[in-house]
């Protein structure tokens, strides 16, 4: 053996790293063992382990170098002990949601019990080196989600070693693209669509990704049988297997319980993926899960006693045991001796992890025990004895915040009417207790650092009295060109956007310009384009990711929804990606082709921003400025707007829309329509005609959905007109509910409305093809008119008569 690649080691160098290792092995097993018994006792309420597993994450961890990135799941305790960023310590304070960073650090408890992950960031939202640690992508409940993102962390290996130049400029980020992404699946998960996907699409770009999967045979209780054709996942992948053929994956089986052979595996996937950026694949069969899949059931229930006897014979950590003592490496005593130390160790462990998170629960409690007594001598309550009995009880068991909070915010509702001053003295620690959980438990939804997007400057674009009015993909196509000369981290990827430029060539000669790696065609396959940006801007580039339409973003929405937009806020502001992510939208024709699922994307995406610029100037100053912040952002620029005229501003690159901010594009003084995006257009062509009409509409634009109105401009338009419409082209109830609740109740436009606030959307059905289809599903101009004018009639029916 040799040790990462140093040459040979001495005998009892051999001896301490092989007995270092079966120690981490025991720790992780014995640790889950006394966790799953702390569940049970009721002291953390899930619990998920890593045994059964150890063994080949022990071996994968000696190939894993600093600057290396990790994705991927619960099982992996053994990898991260191993890596020297976790302990069962720390598995104890996650187990019982020590809400505190610093026991907690992978995500403060925001996440469950063994979900791991590195902070990237420093406390000011400065990027770490993170060439000198090793680097865990935040993981995710949701099986297989890991593997999007695999795609852009191997990739910018390959980015980064293509220019050198921009390598040598990013040294926190890379070692001339030298880095491996190592990600870890179980074997039910393999079932999913996101690792195919991911895997095609490493295939593909042959990047240096390693891939383990850890397989035991069931995904909870449902076998390989069901999951997977020929119950063999790497039999299914070996047409994957690079050969004479073409170039593919390094595809390897090995068994979980065999140490040597692990070693070597990893040792030679290490070798391809590091110097010949090829990647591979390491099936890991004949592993087991010796306590079941987590604590919430027995495996006896579906698992035979032929397969329990087999799992208790094959255990990794006995047959890693039986090979150290049976190749005189140590003997029998010397493992039992480490055995018991084991134990002893993870019971201190567990003990202090638990001291430490109860000990500042326990001196709140003290605190509001003698509020309660000092309420309780001077009122009448005989409930509070009651409730200091109960929670001096749990407090020898457990005690959370909640425990004393519940009753603290009862009995200030119970006292409302004393006048004494312990009221106060409760309501300041319960507004402290109260702010002191908000940081712990509803902060860093967003980056709120120097970096933010909304700490960039805005910068008008400006015109010269002969600026040419052009097609408006000009000015995207003519940003991107200067974007990408003054930005080397920029990247552009997507279907058709290399050769052709994109399907509205909006990058047209980019490609020719900047090269393949920076602009790029993909295959067909939304999920990884959006995770392929992912895992690039983890690592340092600025990559804007295109869906070719709006409505096919449900199929990359997942990792929307469930990395990007919860990765900074799941990480306590840990992680964060710099991602855009560029398409169009609204007002074509067809089902598939002019969708606004606005609701949809909104509710999915907090955690993001959402552009949603009327025209391409707005839409490239949105992109200026997004690539200026550490933030993720999606903008949606109008798809019938591509070949509309608009004038060429002079500073283009330079220019930059603010984001929150509204613009009023009309002054009036009967009512307030908000709108967006395309249906923007056609508010302002029914105000024409209202006009005509005696009504006077003020037209705000809101330009991002997310961050909304961030100076509350709308209520100072509805104070004026004491009317408001919102008019969008989603479906009814969806951004318009969004948008009224906003300018409701966070800007309490209703104390200054003479009229019912009204919506005007879409229908509930997608649209159907054709100009008709369009007219008589989504608000036209004359929907616009009939419905504003049916408010003044509301408002004044002898000024305006009914219509019909
Ligand atoms: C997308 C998704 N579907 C279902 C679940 C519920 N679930 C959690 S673990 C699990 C089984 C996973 O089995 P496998 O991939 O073999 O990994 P193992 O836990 O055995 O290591 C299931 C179905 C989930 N977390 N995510």
């Amino acid at each position: 053996m040799t040790a990462k690649g140093k040459g040979k080691i001495s005998k009892n160098d051999f001896k301490q790293t092989i007995l270092a290792d079966y120690r981490l092995a025991a720790e992780v097993r014995e640790s889950g063992s006394q966790g799953r018994r702390d569940v049970l006792s009721g002291k953390g309420t899930f619990g998920i382990f890593g045994d059964g597993k150890e063994l080949a994450q022990i071996a994968l961890a000696k190939v894993f170098r600093h600057g290396d990135f990790r994705a991927g799941y619960y099982r992996d305790q053994a990898l991260m002990t191993a890596l020297g960023q976790y302990s069962p310590k720390h598995m104890f304070s996650a187990l019982y949601a020590d809400p505190e960073l610093e026991r907690e650090p992978s995500s403060g408890s925001r996440q469950m019990m063994n979900h791991f992950g590195t902070r990237f960031l420093n406390d000011d939202g400065s990027w770490r080196n993170l060439m000198e640690q090793n680097n865990s992508t935040s993981d995710m409940a949701c099986l297989a989600s890991q593997f999007p993102r695999l795609v852009g962390l191997a990739q910018a290996s390959q980015v980064y070693r293509d220019n050198p130049e921009l390598a040598k400029n990013k040294p926190g980020f890379t070692n001339g693209g030298n880095e491996i992404a190592f990600a870890t699946i179980g074997n039910s998960s393999c079932a999913e669509g996101h690792f195919w996907e991911a895997v095609n699409a490493i295939g593909v770009l042959q990047v240096p990704a390693i891939i383990s999967i850890w397989d035991d045979a069931y995904g909870i209780s449902v076998a390989n049988d069901v999951q997977m054709t020929k119950s063999d996942v790497s039999a299914v992948l070996s047409g994957f297997q690079r050969d004479e053929k073409g170039a593919g994956y390094e595809i390897i089986k090995v068994n979980g319980w065999d140490y040597p052979a692990l070693i070597e595996v990893y040792e030679k996937a290490e070798k391809l993926a590091r110097e010949e950026h090829i990647p591979s694949i390491i099936h890991v069969v004949e592993m087991t899960q010796p306590t079941g899949h987590s604590t919430s059931g027995s495996h006896e229930r579906y698992k035979s006693k032929e397969r329990m006897q087999w799992e208790k014979d094959f255990d990794c950590n006995l047959k890693f045991r039986e090979w150290i003592v049976e190749s005189g490496v140590a003997t029998k005593e010397e493992i039992a001796t480490i055995d018991k130390e084991v134990v002893a160790f993870v019971k201190v462990q567990k003990k202090e992890a638990w001291t430490e998170f109860q000990a500042p629960i326990k001196e709140e409690l003290k605190e509001v025990i003698s509020i309660f007594n000092s309420i309780s001598a001077q009122v009448n309550i005989p409930e509070i004895a009651d409730w200091i009995k109960d929670l001096n009880q749990s407090s020898m068991f457990g005690l959370f915040r909640r425990n004393f909070m519940s009753k603290a915010r009862m009995l200030l509702g119970m006292i409302v009417n004393e006048n004494i001053p312990e009221k106060a003295t409760l309501r300041n620690f319960i507004n402290r207790i109260n702010s002191e959980n908000y940081e712990r438990y509803n902060t860093k939804l967003y980056n709120e650092s120097a970096t933010s997007a909304l700490k960039v400057e805005e910068v008008k674009p400006t015109y010269s009295s002969d600026s040419e009015e052009v097609d408006a993909r000009i000015i995207l196509r003519d940003n991107f060109h200067h974007m990408f000369d003054a930005i080397p981290e920029a990247m552009i990827f997507g279907e058709d956007v290399g050769k052709i430029g994109g399907v509205n060539q909006g990058v047209e000669g980019l490609q020719d310009k900047f090269g393949e790696s920076r602009v790029a065609d993909t295959g067909i396959r939304e999920a990884t384009i959006i995770g392929q940006g992912i895992g690039l801007s983890l690592r340092g580039l600025k990559p804007i990711a295109e869906m070719q339409y709006l409505d096919y973003v449900i199929y990359g929405f997942q990792p929307m929804v469930d990395d990007i937009a919860s990765l900074h806020y799941r990480t306590h502001g840990g992680q964060i990606t710099p991602l855009i992510i560029r398409t169009r939208g609204h007002r074509l024709e067809g089902i598939w082709h002019s969708g606004s699922p606005m609701g949809m994307l909104l509710n999915g995406m907090r955690g993001m921003y959402l552009c949603v610029p009327r025209d391409m100037t707005r839409a490239a100053g949105f992109y200026n400025t997004l690539m200026q912040s550490n933030d993720p952002a999606m903008v949606i620029e109008c798809l019938n707007g591509y070949r509309i005229k608009e004038k060429l501003p002079t500073n283009i690159g330079e220019f930059r829309v603010p984001l929150g901010k509204v613009e009023t594009t009309r002054d009036g003084s009967d009512i307030t329509l908000i709108s967006y995006g395309s249906t923007w257009r056609v508010v302002m062509d029914a105000t024409e005609k209202l006009e005509r009409a005696g009504i006077s509409c003020e037209v705000i634009d809101i330009q991002t959905l997310v961050p909304f109105d961030l100076s509350h401009d709308i209520v100072e338009s509805v104070k004026k007109t004491n009317r408001l419409l919102v008019i969008d082209e989603d479906v009814p109830g969806g951004a318009t509910a969004y948008i009224l609740q906003k300018i409701l109740e966070e800007q309490d436009a209703y104390n200054y409305l003479d009229s019912e606030p009204q919506t005007l959307a879409a229908k509930a059905h997608r649209p159907p093809y054709g100009a008709d289809g369009d007219y008589f599903t989504k608000p036209s101009s004359e929907d616009v008119f009939e419905k504003v004018y049916a408010m003044m009639h509301e408002a004044n029916p002898v000024k305006f008569p009914s219509l019909y």
